[in-house]
């Protein structure tokens, strides 16, 4: 009987152990529930204190993951290791998303704050009536540059960009709709492309680009940028936003062959575990001040309309960050080419890179 007894004491023990350890190796995986929101962002891209003080209202505690590309972020998504409650996609992977059956359609009662959205940034035809996704922010790509290390130099056309006198002085964004997307452009094609000669014209141009740059980066463009390691970057217009608050010598310029017109939206992934979590911290981040303060730090231009009036007027009133409609609708919004030509976009950009640095 005393054996029989311990023998339980023992089982109970281990069992207990057990469970302690598959609790700990979830929490790390990301396997949340409970009262665990696991958000899955870009870089720099959200004010930490904004973090904190939503746990702090809610008592539920964020778990926080960066990405650097929409093609990082489907990857990992894709894989199913770690259950996201929340993602930051931009639009044309949004719309991937949707049809390849990946996100959770919102409850818009749990939503009240969508209505601080201006009109313009909702029911786009990535997700009609959004159904899937909410606006975060919002912006354009062009060219930053350096006046003061580059005085005689004006830039107006993606063309500038092969100028002999740049040579390594260019810091390109990692990003293979971005970069095949400027060389299309700077030929007078569409960034939604996907005729196999113009991207192939497209993929030579970008070849001899290679002289002038200096490095394909994520985030640390802004430090590049900063330290004036470099003088010229194609950039998001957050990231040159975020720039030229610290030094007035840099400019933003939208090229006048066109460029990319982008919207970064919040989901909710289908492999969700805290759905009612993620609805809060939507409804969170959609509040007029919250946003204020948010786009504040980030510098991306936000959507939230209500938020205006609670920030710097003369960062609203800039129309480099924020182009009027008239502006807008000249540019393009990248659409979800379908698996097969975004692989092949891929493919052309991991070609680039091997090829230049
Ligand atoms: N550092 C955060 C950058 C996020 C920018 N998203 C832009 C997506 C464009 N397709």
């Amino acid at each position: 009987m005393k054996q029989l007894v311990r023998f339980f004491i023992i089982g109970m023990l281990v069992s207990g152990v057990l469970l302690y350890l598959i609790s700990s190796l979830n929490q790390s995986q990301g396997y949340t529930g409970g009262n665990t929101l696991t958000i899955f962002n870009w870089g720099d891209y959200i004010d930490e204190e904004l973090i904190t003080q939503f746990e702090a209202e809610t008592g539920i505690k964020i778990v926080y993951e960066t990405f650097d590309s929409n093609e990082a972020m489907m990857t990992k998504i894709e894989q199913g290791g770690t259950s996201y409650d929340i993602a930051v996609p931009s639009e044309y992977m949004i719309d991937k998303m949707r049809q390849e059956d990946l996100l959770i359609p919102l409850d818009h009662d749990k939503l009240p704050n969508l209505k601080n959205i201006d009109e313009r940034f909702l029911d786009l035809p990535f997700d009609p009536d959004n159904i899937y996704s909410v606006p975060y922010f919002w912006g354009t790509v062009g060219i930053t540059y350096n006046a003061e290390l580059l005085p005689d130099k004006t830039f107006t056309s993606w063309n500038d960009l092969w100028d002999p006198d740049l040579k390594n002085e260019i810091i390109l964004i990692d990003g293979a709709r971005e970069i095949i997307g400027m060389g299309l452009n700077s030929l007078g094609y569409s960034l939604n492309d996907t005729n196999k000669a113009h991207l192939q014209e497209a993929f030579d141009k970008l070849g001899t680009l290679t002289p002038n740059i200096k490095a394909i980066v994520g985030d640390e463009n802004k430090l590049l940028m900063q330290n004036n390691e470099a003088a010229v970057a194609v950039l998001w217009s957050g990231d040159a936003a975020d720039i030229m608050w610290e030094n007035e010598a840099i400019d933003y310029v939208i090229p006048e062959e066109g460029s990319n017109l982008w919207f970064d939206n919040i989901v909710i992934p289908k492999t969700a575990k805290n759905i009612e979590a993620a609805h809060a911290f939507i409804n969170f981040m959609l509040d007029a001040k919250v946003a204020a303060q948010n786009t504040e730090y980030v510098a991306y231009s936000t959507p939230n309309q209500a938020a205006l009036q609670y920030m710097d007027p003369e960062m609203v009133a800039d129309e480099r960050f924020y182009p009027p409609p008239a502006l807008t609708e000249k540019l393009e919004v990248y659409q979800n080419l379908g698996k097969r030509n975004l692989a092949y976009y891929n493919d052309l950009f991991l070609a680039f890179k091997m090829y230049g640095k």
